[in-house]
């Protein structure tokens, strides 16, 4: 086997977004696209060289080609071990886990998270640092810096590996360890959870639902719910992960999951039901008749986390992406424990966890984790809930209640309009940036605006700065209005338009979302024209 050094060039466009580099799957399949990522990630930390790595991802489309061009390329560049989830599976909290519990030099994550797979669909590939976390903007600005100049790429030339089989193996000097993608990580969850409490209700005639959407969390919610917590066969639903995700849109929200929503809302329907993306890093929660939004979800965690045997000791502090909500603000403020406002991107909260400032973060986008991982846990939110109703001995519905009768409600919806021209979306955010230094004092739909902002961050722990991360319009009865354009689609550009509205009691606790939120929902279109300047007249997704 020998080492080949390929001659290559910059390949335009390999700057990675909120979460790593994701572009349609046929960019990837181009000629030196993956080898020159991989290359430009390596450089950036230093190269290779006796170094371990962690490899895998949530099996779309792709990703058996691409495993073998990063297997081959880390034996080129020096590597002395990759571990690899069996057929390259690994969830992004599983992989988050492994790179920590093996205490390794980072690791690999072919996924595009939510987005749709197959050859017409999406892939991805981001690189995540020894902490487990996903590289900050430090770390993948130097990678693109790479991208930039690279000029060739080192690569073995070998047969591929067989990754179908648990155990190791070895590509030129490189030893390839291939493991059980689950086992580790469920054992992580048996040290965080009552699963003796959880076996008693399900036991007890519990009911729930969880839907895999063809995607990576059918292997470790069958493991973790039917076989070990002894739920009943058939509670995991689309649980085989499928190269296109079964032509699911793997994305759990109440639009793309609506399999979910229809049993949840419908007659005999179980408990509880719960969704996760394809890589499992994103979760829905659903009781009986009720949808919960992700920023409440966060809130009700922060408020019982007592109640779960591994936070009983108490939470240092909360973390949440500026669009989210600020219900969870509100619960950090009864718990006398510090709240942190952040960019949208789960990297933004790794310093903070590093640093035991907070245990829980959460964002709107159906991400929620806590400093088990660095990344945002799917499996875990939902544990976490069946603990929480376990302990408590209520539904899902009467927690909420009780949840919004204590610290009040936060109604909350995302409008997104996908695949805009660059132009008119760049447009849109531009136009209404140039007029934020005007806005407050100004009454907007029979608002007053309190405060408008471009948001900017400046990292607690090391003081770097991140400007430009979302125009954010506040009245001055606490509602909101964010608007940004995503940094994780594919096709065009994706506004997404943030709405908050606080009520804090006890009247108006139970007015339907969008109605409640139609004030602020005129003051958008009033400051942003969004449809006017769409021609949209709905937004294609909301949550
Ligand atoms: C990624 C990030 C999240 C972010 C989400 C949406 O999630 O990890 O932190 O909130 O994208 O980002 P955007 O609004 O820029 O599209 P995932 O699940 O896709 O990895």
């Amino acid at each position: 086997m020998s080492i080949v050094t390929v001659a290559t060039q910059p390949i335009e466009g390999q700057k990675p977004g909120t979460s790593g580099l994701r572009k349609k799957t046929r960019v990837f399949m181009a000629p030196h696209f993956v080898e020159n990522f991989v290359q430009a990630t390596l450089n950036a930390i230093g190269g290779a060289t006796g170094k371990t790595f962690v490899l895998g991802g949530d099996g779309r489309y792709f990703s058996d080609r691409v495993a073998q061009v990063i297997l081959r390329m880390c034996a080129a560049n020096g590597a002395a071990r990759v571990i690899v989830g069996r057929d390259t599976l690994l969830s992004t909290p599983a992989a988050s886990h492994l790179i920590r519990l093996n205490r390794t030099d980072g690791g690999f994550i072919m996924s595009a998270s939510h987005n749709p797979g197959g050859i017409d669909e999406d892939f991805g590939l981001k690189f995540n640092t020894p902490n487990g976390g996903p590289a900050p903007e430090s770390v993948t600005n130097a990678i693109h810096a790479e991208t930039l100049s690279l000029a060739n790429y080192r690569v073995l030339e070998a047969q591929d590996v067989d990754l179908s089989r648990v155990g190791e193996t070895t590509i030129g000097d490189m030893v390839v360890s291939v493991v059980d993608p689950v086992a580790d990580y469920a054992d992580l969850m048996e040290t965080l959870f009552d699963f003796d409490r959880l076996r008693a209700s399900f036991a007890g005639g519990f009911r729930m639902r969880f839907d895999a959407m063809c995607a990576i969390t059918g292997p470790y919610a069958t493991e973790i719910l039917e076989n070990r917590l002894g739920a009943a066969k058939g509670t995991v639903v689309n649980g085989t992960p499928l190269p296109d995700f079964g032509g699911m849109h793997p994305d759990p929200n109440p639009t793309w999951a609506h399999e979910l929503m229809d049993v949840m809302f419908g007659p005999d329907a179980p408990d509880f039901g719960a969704a996760s993306d394809g890589d499992g890093d994103r979760n829905m929660v659903v009781g009986k008749g009720i949808y919960v939004s992700p920023s409440d979800s966060l809130a009700v965690v922060a408020a019982n986390a007592h109640l779960v045997p591994g936070y009983a000791n108490g939470i240092s502090g909360v973390a949440r992406s500026m669009p989210t909500s600020t219900a969870a603000d509100r619960v950090a403020e009864a718990l006398g424990i510090p709240a942190f406002e952040t960019p949208t991107g789960w990297k933004f909260f790794g310093n903070l966890l590093d640093a035991g400032r907070v245990t829980l973060c959460g964002e709107e986008s159906f991400g929620t984790g806590s400093d088990h991982v660095r990344e945002k846990d799917g499996l875990w939110a939902v544990l976490f809930w069946l603990d929480i109703i376990a302990a408590r001995g209520q539904s899902v519905a009467e927690i909420l209640t009780d949840h919004w009768a204590r610290f009040g409600r936060n109604y909350y919806s995302r409008h997104d309009y996908e695949a805009l021209p660059i132009d008119t979306a760049s447009a849109i955010v531009d136009d209404l940036r140039a007029r934020l230094g005007d806005l407050p004092g100004t009454v907007v739909q029979g608002m007053t605006v309190s405060a408008a902002d471009d948001f900017a961050y400046t990292d607690p722990i090391d003081g770097s700065v991140s400007a430009q991360q979302g125009l954010r319009v506040v009245f001055s009865d606490q509602s909101r209005l964010v608007i940004r354009l995503s940094g994780t689609g594919t096709e065009g550009a994706t506004l997404r338009l943030y709405l908050e509205r606080v009520v804090p009691g006890p009247k108006d606790l139970d007015l339907d979302v969008q109605q409640a939120l139609d004030p602020v929902i005129r003051a958008a279109e009033e400051l942003a024209g969004i449809r006017a300047r769409t021609g949209r007249n709905a937004p294609d997704v909301i949550t």
